[in-house]
């Protein structure tokens, strides 16, 4: 159970963290040890899994796959309360606190109780901050939710701080995956400077220039799904 005690190391020690986000719903079982051994040879610390519109199926198959070929910790990144699986090390336990969608505050978090309890994950509350990126995101579509305005850095912060209050020990700032527009820094600035818990970004980052971009505007783990999905070699 120490994965949250890394992260928050990782603060405190200035250490930068880079997760890569694997889609089960784009991967299949046959490319994951691929896949998996590309991961090793990148500077990747963390491995998240998950997507907004996966149905859970071959979950557990893929995360086992992973494990087998990987040292790095797994942590799922659900997009609903069926994709989670006891194989991995542990959950991002999400709430949009962008939105204001009972279903994503509270809902799927209460529907997910009895299957968290017949597992050893590692539950790390997470509160998870939609920002508007320039056209709409499968996050907002399945969530149903509103991103918040990526011109309100003051609105944002607030947000992430009332997190923080709220218990949440992570807060990840999101642009959405695939978005044109990644979080602006002066936001992750803003926010990284009003919280003291580990700051997650991710959504749009593409290039090696945007990952040290955010880490240096603050991010504590910097977040790569498609970028790394469209080119195996990103990291290269
Ligand atoms: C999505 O933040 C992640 O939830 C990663 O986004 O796919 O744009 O890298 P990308």
């Amino acid at each position: 159970k120490d994965i949250y005690q890394n992260l928050l190391s990782a603060v405190y020690q200035n250490k930068k963290l880079l997760a890569i986000l694997l889609d089960p719903d784009k991967l299949d079982l046959e490319q994951t040890k691929e896949v998996a051994s590309k991961i090793n040879q990148s500077p990747a610390t963390h491995i998240f899994v998950g997507g907004s519109s996966f149905n859970g199926n071959h979950l557990c198959d893929l995360i086992r796959i992973i494990k087998r070929n990987s040292p790095l910790p797994i942590l799922l990144f659900p997009g609903n309360s069926n994709q989670i699986s006891a194989e991995a090390d542990g959950i991002l336990f999400l709430q949009l606190l962008s939105g204001r969608n009972p279903d994503y505050l509270i809902e799927h978090q209460i529907k997910s109780v009895p299957v968290l309890e017949k597992t050893n994950l590692e539950i790390i509350s997470t509160g998870y901050i939609l920002i508007e990126s320039g056209s709409e995101t499968a996050v907002e579509r399945v969530s149903r939710t509103k991103p918040l305005d990526r011109r309100n850095h003051d609105f944002v912060s607030q947000t992430a701080k009332a997190g923080e209050l709220i218990g949440n020990k992570l807060i990840y700032l999101e642009a959405g995956s695939g978005a044109i527009n990644a979080v602006p820094l002066e936001m992750i600035s803003n926010v990284a400077k009003r919280i003291s818990i580990p700051l997650i970004v991710g959504g749009g980052i593409r290039s090696r220039k945007a990952i040290d971009d955010a880490f240096n505007a603050g991010a504590t783990m910097v977040v790569i799904g498609t970028a790394f999905e469209n080119y195996p070699n990103f990291f290269d």
